[in-house]
């Protein structure tokens, strides 16, 4: 019983995370496939105790597959995305490829599930759902408990960015460059070009016209089009730090009803998929280390914003597992709500 799957992607940080968390869950499938690159295809990964072969991800792929996971980069997206939903599947897609087209749902279940309503497995119809950037997931895991409550007139993020979101290599890259730099050898710069190791920089998205980068827009229009709020004014500095697998977030807010600080505190308590740390006395908040390979995102820093008038703004500050609930997990939430 249950729905035959596909992960497309498989040989990478978010593709082997998929199978991780698909077992971990107990998802119930009635098949599992594994598709990747023609560079990757003949592999051998051990999944749930049995070794299974990866398969070339090609236009016939997805004959009879009720649900494929995709993490294969916007491109590889863009092509095979579209051919899997013609053929009936239902794709949960981790790109940036649809995410912003009108009509395809950006999923973050605690958040908006009802988005999703009209996409359903045992339709046959196949549909795209997708799987909203890494800093937007943690970022609004964390704020819309608040918002809901009292809503975000104006949100200003700053990130500290782990190697993960750049994939596997600059995961290997920032460990290589740390052995390097500490051997007194010059450090090897494939992936960003730079010294990363003991060293941070802007987020490596591409600049647009107005300054921002691309990472820095994603975060500004996907929460307009998770909230579904066009007036939501959002702006944010992303930047790359030396952490292995987890974002940090320092985030302003400013509402729109006064919402004190042990309200705040009390609304994340209480939210789903999120952990309070926030322990003043001991000086103990939120870490990278301490969330990666963890399913909640950990908020804490909960203060007034001693600079906005009559308790109507608050800083907080949020770490996620970028490879888990900013894709992996968040992709098999999506799924498991599809059954
Ligand atoms: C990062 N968020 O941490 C990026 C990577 O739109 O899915 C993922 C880019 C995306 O570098």
């Amino acid at each position: 019983h249950g729905p035959s799957v596909a992960v497309v992607g498989v040989t990478g940080a978010v593709g082997q995370e998929f199978l991780s968390v698909l077992s971990e869950r107990n998802f119930p499938y009635r098949s599992m496939k594994l598709l990747a690159s023609k560079r990757s295809a003949g592999k051998h990964i051990t999944f749930e105790g049995e070794e299974m072969v990866v398969e070339e991800l090609t236009e016939n792929s997805f004959h009879g597959i009720d649900i494929a996971l995709f993490s294969a980069g916007g491109s590889i997206s863009k092509k095979f995305g579209p051919l899997a939903v013609d053929q009936g599947t239902i794709v949960v897609d981790n790109s940036s490829a649809f995410r912003m087209d009108e009509g395809i749902p950006l999923v973050i279940p605690e958040v908006n599930l009802n988005a999703m309503d009209h996409i359903k497995v045992n339709n046959k119809k196949g549909g795209l759902i997708a799987n909203p950037n890494c800093s937007t997931i943690i970022c609004l895991m964390a704020v819309t408990p608040l918002h809901r409550h009292s809503r975000v007139k104006r949100m200003v993020v700053s990130t500290y960015q782990a190697a993960s979101g750049a994939g596997a290599a600059a995961m290997a890259e920032l460990e290589q460059q740390t052995r390097e730099v500490l051997d007194g050898k010059p450090p090897t710069c494939n992936i960003f070009k730079r010294q990363y190791a003991f060293n941070l920089f802007s987020h490596n998205s591409s600049l647009m016209e107005n300054g921002y980068n691309e990472e820095e827009m994603k975060l500004v229009k996907e929460t307009r089009k998770i909230w579904n709020d066009p007036a939501v004014k959002v702006t944010a500095t992303c930047i790359r730090v030396p952490v292995m697998r987890a974002h940090a977030e320092s985030i302003n807010l400013e509402f729109e009803e006064p919402l004190d600080e042990d309200s705040a505190r009390e609304l994340l308590r209480k939210a789903a998929g999120v952990v309070v740390v926030d322990d003043r006395q001991a000086n103990n908040f939120p870490t990278p280390l301490e969330v990666s390979n963890r399913d909640d995102v950990a908020v804490g820093r909960v203060r007034r914003d001693i600079s906005q008038e009559g308790n109507k703004g608050l800083d907080i500050f949020v770490c996620g597992d970028q490879i888990r609930k900013g894709a992996a997990l968040n992709a098999v939430q999506i799924a498991e709500k599809l059954l």
